[in-house]
């Protein structure tokens, strides 16, 4: 792989919204803190709408911009094609990438479907391309953190592992039927969205798998205005009659439990109406010697139970993952001077291009960590529909 880059990583990104935003921001940034054997350039952005792209574009400094990927895959400059677009789109996308011999990164979840995703690995492994999952939680510090203590066996052997994504962004009814609110186009709803990011933190976190879950999936506002939302008003069409409204063909939440194949057991939420949750990504981990514990909305630290120190002693501690003892924060400021979202990007960015220039031998999350989350949220579906257990050898 190292002789495929020299000095410069021609990338090429599909989709220009909230993803295209993170992504854009991740490439520029990430060698203005990281020392990277190779500069990402950003070459060209591919988006559906001509102006809205080259507006993009020309905001965050994009050479190029087209409306058709293809232009990207048969550009012989791009060497990574950056994929930011709906569920729906990865499996096209990514399979004309490795046909066409460049390296993906693509937006979790990996696909729309188990079979798109089974597909996607398939042909990244044929084409021997490398491919990554934007999985970005995973280069959270206080994450990084937790899985050198979880690696170290300072909490023991696992009990309990326990994993809530809370939003409420989609509680007012008026918000139209947007992209992620049709099966068609994102394959599930918080499932696929934010119980995702769940599954694959406790994979990573633990270097465990999943055996068998039991799902409840439920969605509450059965339809929608289909059309754009009028902020504030109720949605309506551009001539001001009653907007058509269509069903929500996903869910608005899901609960399930878990059977790890370490003999741990896990309960897991992911929800877009948990009122007063904006972006509660937490978890907590009990087991035989201590317990970890971290939520998204209090970035910059870890909480620690060590149930080792005698018992006068024994208590939750705040860790406060900026002092550069992980493999991230230290890149930024000194010790107390927080980051955020936009760094887990960046240091996703870091990463990949290390791997890359084989700089490093191993990157994770890739399309088999990908596939791996994607048999989970099938058995989930499945499990739901079954009202029982399913074993994800059985999807
Ligand atoms: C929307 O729910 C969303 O943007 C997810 O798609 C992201 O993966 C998550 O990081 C923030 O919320």
């Amino acid at each position: 792989m190292p002789d495929q880059f020299g000095k410069i990583l021609n990338v090429g990104l599909i989709g220009y919204r909230f993803m295209g935003k993170a992504h854009s921001n991740a490439w520029l940034q990430a060698p203005h803190f990281f020392d990277l054997p190779a500069h990402p350039v950003l070459h060209t952005i591919c988006g559906r709408s001509a102006e809205k792209t080259r507006e993009v574009a020309d905001r965050w400094g994009w050479k190029h911009a087209v409306t058709d990927y293809r232009e990207l895959t048969a550009s012989p400059e791009i060497d990574l094609i950056d994929i930011s677009t709906p569920n729906n789109a990865h499996w096209e996308q990514a399979l004309a990438a490795a046909e066409a011999g460049k390296a993906i990164a693509c937006e979790k979840p990996l696909a729309r479907t188990l079979s798109e995703a089974r597909q996607m690995a398939a042909a990244v492994k044929k084409a021997r391309v490398p491919n990554f999952v934007w999985f970005n939680y995973r280069r959270v510090p206080a994450l990084a953190l937790a899985r050198q203590l979880i690696e170290q066996g300072r909490i023991g052997k696992v009990y309990h592992v326990r994993a809530l994504y809370l939003q409420s962004w989609l509680k007012n009814p008026n918000m139209p039927l947007i992209w992620r609110l049709s099966e068609k186009e994102a394959g599930s709803g918080p499932l696929g969205d934010l119980g995702a990011h769940s599954i694959d933190l406790i994979r990573h976190l633990t270097g465990d798998e999943f055996n068998e879950v039991c799902g409840l999936a439920h969605t509450f506002i059965k339809e929608r205005p289909v059309g754009e939302m009028v902020e504030g008003l109720t949605a309506r069409t551009r001539a001001g009659r009653k907007m058509l409204r269509a069903r929500v063909t996903v869910d608005d939440a899901v609960f399930f439990l878990a059977r790890l194949k370490s003999g741990a057991i896990g309960t897991f939420e992911a929800t877009r109406f948990a009122t007063g949750h904006h972006n509660g990504n937490s978890f907590e981990i009990n087991g035989e010697k201590g317990a970890l514990r971290f939520n998204f909305e209090d970035f910059s630290y870890l909480d620690f139970f060590d149930d080792t120190l005698p018992p006068s002693e024994k208590g939750w501690r705040r860790i406060s993952v900026t002092t550069g003892h992980d493999p991230y924060s230290g890149h930024y400021w000194p010790a107390g001077h927080v980051i955020g979202y936009e760094h887990t990007f960046i240091n996703t960015v870091a990463d990949i291009v290390n791997r890359l220039a084989g700089k490093t031998r191993e990157f994770h999350a890739d399309f088999e960590d990908g596939l791996r989350c994607q048999e989970v949220l099938e058995a989930v579906l499945t499990s739901h529909r079954r009202r029982d257990w399913v074993a994800i050898k059985e999807v």
